[in-house]
């Protein structure tokens, strides 16, 4: 029998739910009467929560969603928008989602957006980042940026023409037409299409099949998958993970150890690979 999802609270935030259940953690933005468009601060409370799930070692797998079952995200709140930006109680203009974009694919932990309802704008370009999709059959998804003045040239294109091909991703931006769970699934762009009521069973299944698997393995594969794409930002990610790697081994440690007893290392012992 499996355990029933009962989500408990990690932090409190003003727009977002930040809550786990077990080795899982779920930043939803909590924004529902606006189909959970974003402002600065909906930015800055999950780019708090992805810092906290990076950092915490009992956190293996990050879902990405929204409340209300109606609307993952609808982009960008425009009722904020201002002269260059988005603009919070601070009043400064800020493009932050491209912050939390960059946060998602580098953070070495899968993220899953479970996607009810719109997928829309900005929005849209937070699930295309996330390493999986798992859609519910009433999830909508598209791009309004040359409707409502506004462009993602960065993730929102490139990447998404990596997922989808380059013919497809520029009709998703050109003619801004909306596309069902089926449609995204058939164009490579949600992994999984289940019904509404089986959405949150089914992505805590994955994390659960997730969560089984190697960590390091699991950081090796996504910084390698983003290496290819990222250029030097990608490689010095793969490095990192190789330099974790070498911190592990008895070989770096002595490198330390000599060094802090104050003589020389000796690396004869080690093995030169084939
Ligand atoms: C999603 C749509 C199609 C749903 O239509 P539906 O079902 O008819 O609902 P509505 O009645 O339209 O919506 C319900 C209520 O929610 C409000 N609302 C919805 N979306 C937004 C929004 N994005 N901002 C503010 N309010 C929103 C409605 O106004 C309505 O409220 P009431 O009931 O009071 O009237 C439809 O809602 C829709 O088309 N929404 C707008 C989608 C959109 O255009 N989003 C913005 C796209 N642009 C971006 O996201 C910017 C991209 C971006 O962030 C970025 C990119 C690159 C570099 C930097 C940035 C950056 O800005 O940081």
């Amino acid at each position: 029998m499996t355990e029933p999802i009962s989500w408990t609270p990690i932090k409190e935030f003003k727009e977002i739910l930040f809550t786990q259940f077990g080795g899982i953690a779920k930043i939803s933005i909590n924004r529902p009467q606006v189909h959970n468009a974003f402002t600065p601060l909906t930015v800055q409370e999950m780019i708090d929560a992805m810092r906290i799930c990076q950092d915490r070692t009992d956190i293996g797998v990050i879902i990405l969603t929204g409340e209300g079952g109606r609307a993952f995200c609808s982009g960008g709140d425009q009722s904020v928008r201002g002269h260059g930006g988005y603009v919070g109680e601070d009043t400064v203009p800020r493009l932050n989602v491209l912050e939390l974009q960059k946060i998602i694919r580098s953070i070495p932990k899968p993220v899953i957006a479970m996607v009810a309802g719109w997928a829309i704008g900005g929005g849209h370009v937070l699930h295309v980042v996330c390493d999986l999709s798992i859609a519910a059959d009433n999830a909508r998804f598209g791009q309004t940026g040359p409707n409502v003045g506004s462009f993602d040239g960065g993730f929102g294109a490139s990447y998404l023409a990596r997922v989808v091909g380059q013919k497809k991703a520029r009709e998703i931006w050109f003619l801004c037409d909306q596309y069902d769970a089926q449609e995204a699934l058939d164009m490579g762009l949600v992994n999984k299409v289940v019904p509404l009521d089986k959405l949150e069973e089914t992505t805590v299944a994955w994390c659960h099949k997730i969560l089984q698997k190697s960590p390091l393995s699991l950081r090796m594969l996504k910084s390698s998958f983003n290496a290819e794409l990222d250029g030097q930002a990608g490689i010095q990610e793969l490095a990192g993970n190789a330099t974790l790697l070498y911190y592990l081994s008895d070989e770096a440690k002595e490198g330390r150890n000599a060094y802090m007893e104050k003589r020389q290392p000796d690396f004869s012992k080690f093995p030169k690979f084939p």
